[in-house]
């Protein structure tokens, strides 16, 4: 399989994606966009926003996490299935999913970016990782940090919030609370651990993180979904 994945290095929806790729042991070319102009994008269908992640798989362009994981688990069904055969479980993690979606891709950038230390530190991460030229990396390292922290501000506000770490907070309970089994929906994994534990990988040169680490219960769970994509991925 010929897989290129287009993404931010922060982007929580790109990480979900990346847990499906490992999990799935599809191994996928990465091409980092810049956030400013996002030229390295495909051509996309009109109706597409211009966002990441975007996928190009054996020929097949699919934009939104949701569909790529939709897809990872439609072309290689028999490798770690991402919906249990239980209804009641198959609900749960999509239910969940659609959480992440709405909610912890949410907050996470409000950890990442919050105070301007943290945005200066993410805009570095990202032209670490990127493959931009000299003027373009200093463009991102310096723009995206003040574009970053800005961000971070507009989604507490709009979500109602004052203090991302409380929200964080908020979002680890819920995890904890669902967390009854091995897994989120049950004793198998499912697209809710994909999903979750995707997302959450995005803050791990973070302080959040050792914060989410200290949950005993998380870092058991956690620890368990990376050693699987650790056993399978390819890249
Ligand atoms: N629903 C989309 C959301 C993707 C998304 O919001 N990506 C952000 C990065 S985390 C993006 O590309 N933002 C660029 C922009 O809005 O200009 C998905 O699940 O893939």
């Amino acid at each position: 399989m010929q897989a290129t994945l287009y993404q931010f290095e922060l982007c929580p929806f790109c990480h979900k994606v990346k847990a499906g790729l490992d999990l799935k042991g599809i191994k996928a070319d990465r091409v980092e966009v810049n956030p400013m102009n996002k030229k390295e994008l495909p051509e996309l269908p009109e109706e597409a926003p211009k966002k990441v992640p975007v996928i190009e798989l054996d020929g097949r362009l699919v934009y939104d996490s949701t569909d790529i994981l939709k897809l990872l688990d439609e072309v290689k069904p028999e490798v770690s299935p991402f919906l249990p055969t239980d209804e009641t479980q198959r609900a749960k993690a999509l239910e969940i999913e659609d959480w992440v979606d709405d909610v912890l891709t949410f907050a996470l950038p409000t950890v990442i970016y919050g105070t301007w230390g943290e945005a200066a530190k993410a805009a570095q991460v990202t032209a670490r990782t990127s493959n931009f030229g000299f003027v373009q990396n200093m463009a991102v390292r310096a723009g995206g940090s003040m574009i970053m922290h800005q961000v971070a501000k507009r989604i507490l506000k709009k979500n109602g919030k004052t203090d991302g770490r409380a929200w964080m907070t908020e979002n680890l309970d819920q995890i904890e609370a669902w967390l009854q089994d091995d897994f989120l929906v049950g004793p198998e994994l499912s697209l809710a651990d994909v999903a979750v534990q995707g997302a959450l990988t995005c803050v791990t040169e973070f302080p959040v993180f050792e914060s989410i680490m200290a949950r005993p219960k998380i870092a058991t769970w956690y620890k368990r979904v990376a050693d699987l994509r650790a056993a399978s991925a390819v890249n």
